[in-house]
């Protein structure tokens, strides 16, 4: 068979899987960025706690939710995954590997995953590197052609194409994922403005979580110190940049120390999530606000 045909045949293939199966997403970024409310005004009910005091942490188990895409019965089905901060300094890489063990396990498939930030965050943030490096590490078949940028909080802060092409550029330095601007959708806490976002969804549904989580986790936190001293000896960057690279290396050193505070909890975090119900998977039943 020419390879045309295959290519073709492997598309609908794919294309019939999706109409018997909801598209399924998972959003990454810093707490407080809204995640949660993307994911609420994407499946058209709010669902998913989210709030200012959010931004401290508060979802912090993954839990799901299946609903027509805006609410909208004419588009695709959605299954959404609300995740806790990946990067958050308050929770550990460990707690998140946890998490995501429990509350997804390895046979869910994944379509997407959504990088959500602020348009207030004009330069790379430690937790944008570690949510980027994350979805890298921890899922199976991970491309970066199934990543879809959202930025939030578009109608406080005006982005411009300039910033947009430069945050790009720096993920792309920081995370090694090269990003193209129809994966970016501005998001001005309206439904409309995430109209964009579900026309360009697509179902590819093979990314999985990884059986080996630990020993990723562990080759992430060890990666990134190398990876900001590497960047700083750089001979092409600038003292902006170098200055930057300080930041981050100041931000990591942080959650380095984070880290080692969570290990002492690890054996406590295990017999929470060894409880049932700790962690809440809904498919599709409609209910109030979980967290
Ligand atoms: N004005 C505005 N507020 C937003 C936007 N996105 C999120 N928020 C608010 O930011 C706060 C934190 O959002 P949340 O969804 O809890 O963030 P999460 O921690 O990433 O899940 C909430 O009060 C949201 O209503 C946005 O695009 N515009
Ligand atoms: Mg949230």
């Amino acid at each position: 068979m020419c390879p045309l045909s295959n290519y073709f045949i492997q598309y609908y293939f794919v294309q019939m899987q999706h109409l018997l199966r909801p598209l399924t997403l998972i959003p990454f970024g810093a707490p407080g960025v809204g995640k949660s409310n993307v994911l609420n005004i994407l499946i058209g009910r709010a669902i998913f706690v989210s709030n200012a005091s959010a931004a401290s942490g508060l979802t912090r188990s993954i839990r799901s939710q299946t609903a027509f895409a805006l609410g909208d019965p004419t588009l695709i089905q959605l299954t959404v995954y609300d995740a806790p901060g990946v990067g958050d300094l308050q929770i550990s890489i460990q707690q998140m590997i946890l998490e995501l063990q429990s509350g997804v396990g390895t046979t869910v498939s994944f379509d997407v995953t959504l990088m959500v930030f602020k348009a207030s965050d004009t330069r790379i943030t430690i937790q944008e590197i570690m949510a980027l490096k994350a979805m890298k590490a921890f899922f199976d078949n991970f491309s970066s052609r199934k990543v879809m940028c959202v930025i939030t909080h578009c109608d406080k802060v005006p982005v411009t194409e300039p910033w947009i092409a430069e945050k790009l550029q720096m993920f792309k330095k920081y995370s090694g994922i090269q990003l193209s601007r129809d994966q970016v959708v501005l998001f001005n806490n309206t439904r409309d403005s995430l109209k964009p976002l579900v026309k360009n969804l697509a179902p590819s549904g093979d990314m999985h979580v990884k059986t080996n989580l630990q020993q990723e986790g562990l080759r992430l936190m060890s990666e990134l110190p190398n990876d900001f001293a590497a960047k700083a000896q750089h001979e092409g960057m600038t003292p902006e940049e170098l200055q930057q690279v300080k930041k981050l290396q100041l931000q990591h050193d942080e959650m380095r120390k984070q880290l080692a505070d969570g290990e002492i909890q690890q054996q406590q975090l295990r017999q929470q999530l060894a409880q049932p119900n700790y962690v809440y998977i809904d498919h599709g039943s409609s209910g109030g606000p979980c967290n």
